[in-house]
């Protein structure tokens, strides 16, 4: 057994010396890898991608170039193919949110179970855990090379016609809902009528009142100006948030040396934790300045009490208990507990 790891061993530095660092290593570099993201900069996810994108340019000293497709354009808008195309190599590497990829990796709509996670700390104790570890051994096993964590964010409802307080105030509401069915069974539960449809129709959609509402991280308003689509209301229940993954295609990541693909895992590492702060900013200060600018904006912020929050967890327990078997009982037990566990 020994002597076989030490005759692999030199096969493996034989051929790195021969390849690794030698012209033709070289020569199998593209010019450029195409990154895609859905939100692009200015937002905390499009400037994770372009950090990383930096990062990776200064530190391989432009032997990898990467270029920025925001708004899934590699897949004309429609998010929920991203993680298809990254596989088949339409897309070279990519920041994207657990939420677009979990019909391709069904473990994947963990973070979309309805009030999994109450808290920041909830999101770390799964993301930086040992459950984190197993969706990314889930994530490579689906085939695409897994490298570092991100987030959009906690996920809060809006909507153009009134505070929403009780599931009772959604009935009938048209809501915009992304691209998992675990959406639709959490809004049909609430007693809303759910449509699923790209972010990229969305906004259109919110503009001439086709929907009436929808579900995003607070970031999105200032940025993207929802309030000017009609979102005036805002209920802050933070029911689900969708963590971010920067990943790169396996043939890609394969063509690269050992020494450039620790440099583009340090680097989406690195990044990934600056995004992380860019996204949380505005929220996690005793006086959430972020809700205040909204408010500025003339939006009515409701902000659920303890009791008021019960009813929508209560209401959609049944979807909750429905999902666990399709995540998988052992994951979101293991889920559960970490959450339980987790340093306030
Ligand atoms: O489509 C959405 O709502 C967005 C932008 O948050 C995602 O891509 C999951």
């Amino acid at each position: 057994m020994k002597f076989r790891r030490t005759v692999l061993g030199l096969a493996l530095a034989a051929t790195a010396l021969a390849f690794g660092t030698g012209a033709m290593a070289q020569a199998a570099y593209k010019p450029e890898y195409k990154m895609s993201l859905v939100l692009g900069p200015p937002l905390p996810w499009g400037t994770g991608g372009k950090i990383w994108a930096d990062l990776v340019k200064e530190r391989t000293a432009g032997r990898i170039n990467i270029k920025l497709y925001p708004g899934v354009s590699l897949i004309q808008g429609d998010q929920t193919r991203e993680f298809s195309a990254l596989r088949q190599g339409v897309i070279d590497m990519a920041v994207g949110s657990t939420i677009n990829w979990s019909p391709q990796v069904k473990e994947l709509n963990l973070f979309s179970m309805p009030f999994l996670m109450p808290d920041y700390a909830a999101i770390d104790a799964l993301t930086q855990g040992e459950v984190g570890k197993k969706i990314f051994q889930t994530v490579e096993k689906a085939g695409v090379v897994p490298l570092a964590w991100g987030e959009n964010g906690f996920r809060e409802l809006s909507n153009s016609k009134k505070p929403i307080k009780s599931p009772e105030d959604l009935k009938g509401m048209k809501i915009r809902v992304v691209g998992s069915p675990l959406f639709t069974d959490i809004f049909t539960a609430l007693g809303a009528n759910p449509t699923q449809m790209s972010w990229a129709d969305a906004q259109p959609a919110l503009a001439s009142g086709a929907v009436d509402g929808q579900e995003n991280p607070m970031v999105l308003f200032p940025v993207l100006k929802l309030h000017n689509v009609g979102q005036k209301f805002v209920t802050t229940w933070g029911y689900v948030a969708d963590p971010l993954i920067f990943v790169v295609n396996k043939e890609i990541w394969n063509s690269w040396t050992p020494a450039d693909r620790e440099i583009v895992r340090q680097a989406a590492i690195d990044a990934g934790k600056q995004e992380i702060a860019i996204a949380r900013k505005g929220l996690v200060e005793a006086d959430k300045p972020l809700l205040k600018e909204v408010a500025g904006f003339g939006v009515t912020i409701t902000q659920l009490t303890p009791a008021e929050r019960e009813a929508f967890v209560k209401a959609t327990r049944p979807v909750y208990n429905k999902w666990k078997k399709t995540v998988g009982v052992d994951l979101v037990n293991a889920a559960e507990k970490a959450v339980a566990a987790r340093k306030k």
